[in-house]
């Protein structure tokens, strides 16, 4: 698959590399990543990542603009994007071809190629590993790019999916130049205000009788806070190993609904979400309520798994 792959991109007369909405760090990692390795590799080709930017992640790079002209000349790759209805750009079914890079369990299928490792703790340690194998150019900003991808996507190497491999390659992106210092400092920075919605957040937690926490995070608290939707968002883990609490959440405020942030570190919870349109990995999952008043029904189904889990492991 990785050979046709390949292939296709040899071919192709232009690439264009498409993410999620609202990109992480392993989203943004493997579209820059990608893109400086298909030029460095393939001498001349114009390769182009489109989407979504973050405020928080800007390092990273800047994204490109095109017409849909060019998008219906290229060849279209999606990276990090289980679910179509995510896609960063909706033009991703109007290129030449579209193929795919990616690790979510339950990742949606499409395209002539589409190429997915649940066992990998980012995407852009599959596209490390497919320029490794295949003696592909790893500029060090293609490097640091696809490193970001990886510390952010496990957590810093504590989440599953982190391997020997994950390991090996990123030794070898230290090799070619990544910086892990320079990028751990930067990953951890904070802005005044997140840390300060951080604490509203540990302040204002719900709890369930059985061991779900969570808080909500409406559009006035951010306001209040001054902080915008990403920012509140990364406040998910500040609810992250509370003894008893193995499953948390946020909740919070997007537009006309509420999108909730599922964690967990001991029951799956990807199906959970799945009942509510979501998705995602077994342990961090995504999914949305219309509003304030399915909190209870969600809370109460969340509940259930941790009671579920409890009795399981008593
Ligand atoms: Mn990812």
């Amino acid at each position: 698959m990785i050979e046709k792959m390949l292939e296709k991109i040899k071919q192709a007369k232009s690439i264009v590399i498409i993410g999620h909405v609202t990109p992480d760090g392993d989203c943004l990692g493997c579209q820059f990543g990608l893109k400086e390795i298909i030029k460095d590799t393939f001498n001349k080709k114009e390769v182009y990542a489109i989407g979504e930017e973050s405020q928080t992640l800007a390092y990273m790079g800047k994204l490109d603009t095109v017409s849909d002209k060019v998008v219906k000349e290229s060849l279209v790759i999606l990276v990090d994007l289980a679910n179509m209805e995510r896609a960063a750009d909706k033009r991703y079914n109007t290129g030449v071809d579209l193929i795919k890079i990616d690790h979510h369990f339950n990742s949606e299928e499409v395209g002539s190629l589409c190429y997915v490792d649940c066992n990998v703790s980012a995407c852009a340690e599959i596209i490390a590993r497919i320029a490794i194998e295949n003696d592909l150019v790893v500029s060090a900003d293609a490097a640091t790019s696809l490193l970001t991808g990886i510390i952010t996507d496990s957590g810093g190497f504590r989440y599953t999916g982190v391997s020997n491999e994950t390991f090996k390659i990123t030794a070898f992106l230290l090799e070619r130049g990544a910086d892990i210092v320079e990028l751990n400092k930067k990953i951890a920075m904070v802005s005044y205000n997140e840390l300060k919605i951080k604490g509203y957040v540990i302040e204002n937690m719900k709890v369930t009788d059985t061991g779900f926490a969570y808080c909500v995070i409406t559009k006035k608290t951010m306001e209040e806070y001054h902080v915008i939707y990403e920012e509140a968002s990364n406040a998910v883990n500040s609810l992250a190993n509370i003894y008893g609490y193995p499953v948390w959440a946020l909740i919070l405020e997007k537009g006309s609904e509420y999108r909730i942030r599922l964690r967990s570190n001991g029951p799956r919870i990807d199906l959970l979400a799945n009942k509510y349109g979501g998705g995602g990995h077994k342990l961090a999952s995504g999914c949305r309520i219309y509003n304030l008043k399915e909190v209870y029904q969600f809370s109460a189904d969340a509940d259930e798994v941790v009671r579920e889990y409890k009795r399981k492991e008593a």
